[in-house]
């Protein structure tokens, strides 16, 4: 039992989603290895958004609602961290979800996650792939031809960057949520938000809401005048300033 009144509280309760999922098999082992990896970032940007990732999350969102086949794309990590906020962005987003992991046992896993997201009444493909991704050898290249396959805006989050890479080089416009500005995945991406999953994927689906009320010319002018490099770059300030102070 975690105790509600520890300062750490928040941080302890994401550690131990982390730790079942690993014990139930749907996290990876590493997966613990990259939760940690975030929490150190999340630690430098003080454990909150940022303004900049505010600016992100918004860009995101506006990409997202352009988009004619946005998928979004779910891990063992970001499914036992934030199944309910991932359901809520893909209804107000009309976005697809998709199970698609990089660890073995790919099978299994994927299934672990597929019933997670159906005991939410939220329908996830990835079950069944029927394509495939060019230019990546590992278990990440297998998708299903109805969603990552045919996505015209892909959204990652805790992803190595080769595959954000590849799915560039598919034509595809990527949106990440990564709390490492420095990682390919964030210098790759067309957006970066730089924030923690928990914190960004009920921003996105705020911003979305608030969205909807604009028109598409006005959604593209919101995504054309951000420019992630300039984001990460000050992403980077705000962490090099914290270390300072
Ligand atoms: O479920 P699988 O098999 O697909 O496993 C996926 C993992 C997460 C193990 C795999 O993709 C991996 O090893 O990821 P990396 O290379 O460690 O990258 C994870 C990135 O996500 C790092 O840049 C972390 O800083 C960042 N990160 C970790 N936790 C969070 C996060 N970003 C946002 N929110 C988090 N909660």
């Amino acid at each position: 039992m975690l105790p509600k009144d520890h300062p750490r509280h928040l941080s302890l309760k994401y550690r131990n989603l982390i730790e079942n999922g690993v014990k139930n098999g749907i996290v990876t082992p590493t997966g613990m290895i990259a939760h940690g990896r975030g929490e150190a970032f999340d630690y430098l940007i003080g454990e909150k958004t940022t303004k900049n990732a505010e600016k992100a999350a918004e860009a995101a969102a506006a990409m997202m609602l352009l988009a004619e086949r946005p998928v979004i794309s779910v891990n063992g990590n970001a499914a036992v961290l934030a199944v309910a906020e991932i359901i809520k962005v893909a209804k107000v987003c009309s976005s697809k979800i998709e199970a698609n992991v990089f660890y073995p046992p790919a099978g299994k896993r994927k299934k672990m996650i597929v019933g997670l997201f159906r005991k939410k009444g939220a329908h996830i493909l990835g079950r069944i792939t029927d394509a495939k991704i060019k230019g990546l050898s590992s278990e990440r290249a297998n998708v299903s031809k109805e969603g990552i396959y045919s996505a015209d805006v892909v959204l990652v989050m805790l992803e190595d960057g080769n595959r954000t890479e590849a799915l560039r080089k598919a034509g595809k416009k990527v949106i990440a949520i990564d709390l490492n500005p420095l990682s390919r995945t964030a210098r790759k991406a067309d957006i970066t938000i730089v924030d923690n999953i928990v914190r960004a994927l009920p921003l996105m689906e705020k911003k979305a809401r608030a969205l909807k009320k604009k028109n598409r010319t006005q959604l593209r002018n919101i995504v054309k005048k951000f420019s992630n490099s300039r984001n990460l770059n000050e992403s980077m300030k705000i962490i090099a300033k914290r270390a300072v102070e």
